[in-house]
């Protein structure tokens, strides 16, 4: 018999809300950090601003308009066969300031008929708490995530919408990629994460590790108040699986990767066993980094450990001892030097779809525990041709390739993994530029950089192929 994936894989497509929803301010949406962050372009950086200013574009703020679009973009992920559909809830539409002592029910509302909408054609909503947004008074007048009390507004977040989403809702993330701050160089990066700007902190390196305390803890709260509120729930981590591999074989090189590696195993180690692993100890007495921690912290850890690692793949990075110090921003990680056996998209990513069996592997290996990859997706400008269509046939390259790779590491290695969700399976804004002409979709939505445009959907060559290699269990690619 033919080896296959199994039937209850988890095919779908992945957003997150500020990158799709719009109506920032709608609702009684309160404003969130990304509706203060402008638009930029490869190589414009963009720009966090003190409210919104006159003259300046916030794509976030309209982004693709699925909040008044989702229930024919909902239809359109239903043709394609979705099993599933990952996106995050805005904490601001829920507690639009973010310390309020009650919900705001209007968010909860739209919340709720989305969902509805998803299970009406059986497609399981995945829920991530906490993708790269959060209240902008929590920010401008907590601090954002250095501050303790954040950790107790986000859990007191986290219940209401986990009691109230239970029965809708099996599987949820904690935080997007939290490994992104650990490349704390990068304003937007800890903006994001966790509305701390480190490069104006002291010590930003320390400060990034407190921030990060408070998270591990959070998201330990989150997990075990969870499995209290229905023990069926699916509550895991999510990480930014970019692998770093050895330049050369040249045993210093070899030793940098693997020094290097600890920049994702740190979040896979904390949660998913539940502790902090020796070398971070040794690096904080080495650093004299103090990291305040409260008396049952050690033990939250340990109860609250992830179910699942939820894990997104674009690219590997390579990295040479040689060459430490001069850090790319997008790899987070100094000494990386680009691959000459791999080639790159236009916005410098590497692809490597081998990287991505290489990582189920290390992570199957370390934890054995079962992984999601709710991300995976190729960035690129998208042209129509003379009949108005879009034939991407670069992105099913991208897709294809990588799901064979998978599929090696599920077929052959036997790693569990629940599902694919590729990355804005609708076109969205850029995360890291704010752009909307880089794309991912297999839904084109007619909105440009410019701020031109009419919003409507239309299907690229790619939806069709995603609908069969869906009904066909990834048989037919
Ligand atoms: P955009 C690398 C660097 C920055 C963000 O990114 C990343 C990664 C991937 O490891 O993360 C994610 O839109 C993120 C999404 C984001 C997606 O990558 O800049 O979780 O929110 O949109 C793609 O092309």
């Amino acid at each position: 018999m033919k080896n296959k994936l199994p039937n209850d894989f988890m095919w779908g497509g992945a957003v997150a809300a500020h990158q799709v929803e719009g109506g920032w301010d709608q609702g009684g949406k309160g404003l969130s950090i990304v509706d203060v962050l402008t638009s930029g372009s490869h190589g414009v950086d963009r720009v966090i601003t003190d409210g919104i200013k006159e003259g300046l574009r916030y794509a976030n703020h309209e982004a693709a308009d699925f909040y008044h679009h989702y229930r024919d973009d909902i239809a359109l992920f239903a043709e394609m066969g979705f099993k599933c559909f990952r996106t995050s809830i805005a904490w601001s539409r829920i507690f639009p300031q973010g310390d309020e002592l009650e919900p705001n029910e209007a968010g909860l509302k739209f919340y709720d008929d989305m969902f509805d909408e998803l299970l009406k054609y059986n497609i399981q909503p995945v829920v991530t708490l906490s993708h790269f947004e959060m209240p902008n008074h929590l920010v401008t007048e907590y601090g954002g995530w250095k501050n303790r009390k954040v950790l107790d507004l986000f859990v007191r977040f986290s219940e209401v919408v986990i009691k109230r989403f239970e029965h809708k809702v099996k599987y949820w993330m904690t935080f997007n990629e939290i490994n992104n701050q650990r490349n704390w160089k990068t304003p937007l990066f800890g903006y994001c994460c966790s509305g701390v700007v480190f490069t104006e902190e002291e010590n930003p390196e320390e400060c990034m590790y407190q921030v990060l305390h408070h998270q591990f803890v959070a998201s330990a709260q989150v997990v075990k108040l969870g499995h209290n509120i229905n023990p069926n729930l699916q509550i895991g981590c999510m990480i930014a699986m970019v692998p770093l591999y050895a330049y050369s074989c040249n045993p210093d090189d070899v030793m940098y990767a693997q020094e290097a590696m600890r920049e994702r195993f740190l979040f896979g180690d904390v949660h998913m066993r539940g502790y902090y692993p020796s070398y971070i100890l040794k690096e904080w007495q080495r650093k004299g980094y103090q990291i305040a921690m409260h008396a049952d912290d050690e033990k939250i850890l340990r109860e609250g450990c992830a179910d699942y690692i939820g894990l997104s793949y674009y690219m590997s990075n390579a990295v040479s001892s040689a060459e430490a110090g001069s850090g790319s921003a997008l790899s987070g990680f100094e000494g990386s030097v680009p691959n000459p056996y791999v080639k790159a998209s236009d916005w410098g990513w590497q692809i490597d779809p081998v990287g991505l069996r290489y990582v189920l592997n290390i992570l199957y290996e370390r934890y054995q525990k079962p992984l999601f990859i709710v991300e995976n997706g190729f960035g690129a400008i998208d042209v129509k041709d003379s009949k108005g269509e879009v034939n991407d046939d670069y992105r099913i390259a991208y897709l294809r390739s990588h799901i064979e790779q998978m599929k090696i590491a599920v077929l052959d290695d036997g790693v569990e993994v629940m599902g694919y969700t590729p990355w804005g399976c609708i076109d969205c804004v850029s995360f890291t530029t704010g752009q909307y002409s880089k794309r991912y979709g297999f839904i084109y939505v007619d909105k440009n950089d410019d701020g031109t445009g009419t919003f409507a959907r239309s299907k690229k060559k790619s939806f069709d192929w995603y609908r069969q290699v869906i009904s066909s269990n990834g048989e037919m690619m």
